[in-house]
């Protein structure tokens, strides 16, 4: 196959399963595709999105736990790019009709203190952040069934669908053992570690920032980083109520809304 030829005919198969809610077949499958060439069809599928006027809203990372590669059966790290579309705010309604079969995962989010091109950053990772929260993050991906492969779930954006980030607070409190829950419906649904996140949270940001200066992302000052999820991920069903706890931090809610028709 020439996958050069093919890009933009992939990220619009993997665009249109996200505008339709309509799963869709793996784009790789069985193909042996180098994961560079599916951060190309990432970088066409999120620039569709900016084509229709969202703005880049930040970065996240994938599969920095185990209870996540062992979930999903894939173990490398990945980057993939959050939009302004995806942002939901704390405490708010997020209508399950916007998606296919999503997921909800409790993760720490660091907010950028500067702006990093691509390759450009020669500093310290604890000063490219200034601030941490409590956070969660809807998946949803553009597959059936929610399988791929790593250069498939690349492609699709690593099933980045929405984000809720609580409030903010400085970075001065160590990151590395802090409880982490999620609850639905005030049960508890996943319970886990930060330690689980790389050892500790903040080498999601120095690992972030390589990965991004290795696939052309810029991280922009004033932008989320999501560290990737502490726990496996929880389907969502409507009515539900979803609360993500992380020790020290505080917490962070949404709820499920029915789907309108
Ligand atoms: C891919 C996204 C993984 C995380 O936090 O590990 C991820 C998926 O599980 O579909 O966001
Ligand atoms: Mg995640």
């Amino acid at each position: 196959m020439n996958i050069r030829a093919s890009i933009d005919e992939l990220a619009a198969r993997l665009d249109s399963a996200a505008v339709t809610r309509t799963a869709c077949a793996q784009v790789f499958g069985e193909q042996d595709v180098p994961v560079d060439d599916a951060y190309v069809v990432q970088a066409a599928l999120v620039a569709r999105r900016l084509d229709r006027g969202e703005r880049l809203a930040g970065a996240k990372l994938g599969f920095t736990s185990r209870a996540k590669a062992l979930q999903m059966g894939v173990s490398d790290v990945i980057i993939g790019r959050l939009t302004s579309g995806m942002a939901v705010a704390e405490g708010d309604e997020v209508d399950l009709g916007r998606f296919i079969h999503p997921r909800a995962e409790p993760e720490v989010a660091f907010r950028m203190a500067v702006d990093i091109e691509p390759g450009g950053w020669r500093g310290n990772p604890a000063e490219a952040v200034d601030a941490v929260a409590p956070a969660v993050e809807i998946i949803d991906s553009r597959y059936r069934d929610f399988r791929f492969s790593l250069a498939d779930v690349v492609a699709d954006n690593t099933s980045a669908a929405a984000f809720v980030v609580g409030a903010w607070r400085p970075l001065s409190l160590p990151l590395h053992n802090r409880g982490v829950l999620l609850e639905i419906d005030d049960r508890l649904a996943e319970a886990g570690s930060t330690a689980a996140i790389l050892g500790d949270p903040m080498r999601a940001v120095s690992t972030a920032i390589r990965l991004a200066g290795r696939y052309g992302i810029a991280l922009a000052a004033g932008t989320v980083l999501m560290a990737g999820a502490a726990t496996s991920a929880v389907a969502l069903r409507p009515g539900q109520a979803v609360t993500a706890t992380v020790s020290g931090l505080g917490r962070v809610r949404f709820s499920a809304g029915h789907a309108t028709e």
